[in-house]
């Protein structure tokens, strides 16, 4: 069976005073729609579960323990795992976690139809500052509030499809869509929350924003030959706006279902995976085609050098 109906459900913004209990209710109306909707694979966006909280600076860092969760499920998303199971539906989706260690990361986990957790991935490409920057905008403090991701790009073989995961800016970065298609990707799922303005650069409009993200998402999954779900919390969230613009993209790089609001919003798609194989045997036949030896640089060196 090489069919599968997948689904993203984008999620509008959460505000601060927002309980768990009341965001996983709306992630449950939007699995109970996706249900009714044949999807068996459902995909939420990066920190489904609080506000995008790196907009904040606290000196303490501490203090924003409290938008950290330290086992999943909890108690507030067991009901999400539950309904997931009663539908024989698999999904993932991203929160904070703090682990017992005291590390704190952004993570994403693909979560079986069984209701276990079969994959974790913690947000490699970390982007914006770690202390406080007056000239910018707003704030985008995610290095200070996280590490980088530990455990790389790996990928898992659920409900007959190889998935993998990446987080938000990991999506601009060619290196995370290649590491996972050459472990043969067939679903990369994304979630992110895009800030509509650049915060150092006012002239770049949202509609720029929104440009560079399909690019980076249908370049990945076309060079990959790969489908993509990429799917974002958005809209208008403690008085900043983050783009919509959720999409699902097939293996030839082609937007096949898109967000029309700024809210809770489900989009969908029958996926055919069967796709995935004409480009993974033709001009993406890696095996055939790439020339590593002429790679070495894109490990040994991480920044620009200029030696001419
Ligand atoms: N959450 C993110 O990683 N946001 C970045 C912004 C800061 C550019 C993104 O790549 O969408």
């Amino acid at each position: 069976m090489s069919k599968m109906i997948i689904g993203g459900a984008q999620i509008g913004g959460i505000q601060k005073d927002e309980t768990r209990e009341e965001v996983v209710a709306r992630m449950i109306a939007l699995m109970d729609e996706a249900h009714g909707k044949g999807v068996k694979y459902l995909a939420y966006p990066e920190m489904t579960l609080t506000t995008f909280f790196p907009r904040f600076y606290v000196e303490d860092r501490a203090e924003f323990d409290h938008w950290f969760e330290t086992e999943m499920p909890n108690a507030a998303t067991r009901p999400l795992f539950d309904r997931a199971r009663e539908y024989g539906m698999g999904f993932t989706f991203g929160y904070c976690e703090l682990t017992p260690e005291g590390q704190h990361f952004n993570t994403s986990v693909i979560v079986s139809p069984e209701g276990e957790i079969i994959l974790k991935y913690r947000k490699t490409h970390l982007p914006g500052h770690s202390e406080y920057e007056p000239e910018r905008t707003h704030q985008h403090l995610e290095k200070r509030y996280f590490l980088p991701g530990d455990t790389g790009f790996n990928v898992v073989r659920n409900q007959g499809v190889i998935m993998g995961m990446s987080i938000c800016n990991d999506r601009r970065w060619p290196e995370s869509w290649r590491v996972m298609g050459l472990q043969g990707v067939e679903l990369v799922t994304i979630g992110y929350n895009t800030p509509s303005q650049n915060n150092l650069s006012a002239e770049e409009g949202i509609e720029r924003r929104v440009y560079h993200h399909e690019l980076s998402v249908c370049a990945g999954a076309y060079q990959n030959s790969t489908y993509a779900v990429a799917v974002a919390k958005c809209g208008m969230e403690d008085g900043n706006h983050m783009f919509a613009g959720s999409i699902i993209v097939d293996p030839d790089g082609f937007v096949v279902a898109r967000a029309e609001g700024e809210g809770d919003e489900l989009i969908t798609h029958e996926a055919d995976f069967a796709k995935c194989a004409f480009g993974k045997s033709t001009v993406f036949n890696f095996a055939a085609h790439r020339r590593t030896e002429h790679y070495g640089l894109i490990c040994e060196r991480t920044g620009v050098q200029i030696d001419v």
